[in-house]
């Protein structure tokens, strides 16, 4: 278990130094990739025309592990606030939404919607 209590919060009431996270049509901006273990808020804005979500999934080399946090459904325009404790590990934020182009599933984290980072001690 990697999460001690990962839950949405007010975006008021994040932490000095949260990670900021930017939401586009089909890309993800972080503010650091590089973060140290223990609790850590993240601070999602969707600037892109759809919605999207926000992911928190172990990474072990090329395979994907847990989802260890989650925040569903945020509207375009929308600020969205999620806070977990992470352990020194690899992590992948990444958006889950599959969309529909002409008909055809179009995963947006295939589309971009995917970045790692580096949990450190
Ligand atoms: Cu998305």
């Amino acid at each position: 278990m990697v999460v001690a209590d990962p839950r949405e919060i007010p975006v008021a009431a994040i932490a000095p130094g949260a990670v900021a996270v930017g939401q586009y049509d089909y890309a993800l901006q972080v503010g650091s990739r590089r973060l140290e273990a223990g609790r850590l808020d993240f601070l999602v804005t969707n600037n892109g025309a759809e919605a999207h979500e926000l992911a928190i999934v172990e990474r072990d080399g090329e395979r994907y592990g847990e989802i260890v946090a989650e925040v569903e459904h945020i509207e375009p325009g929308d600020q969205r606030a999620v806070r977990v404790t992470l352990r020194p590990g690899t992590y992948s934020l990444v958006c889950l939404v599959i969309g529909l182009d002409a008909d055809v599933p179009r995963a947006h984290m295939a589309l971009g919607m995917e970045s790692l980072i580096e949990v450190s001690r």
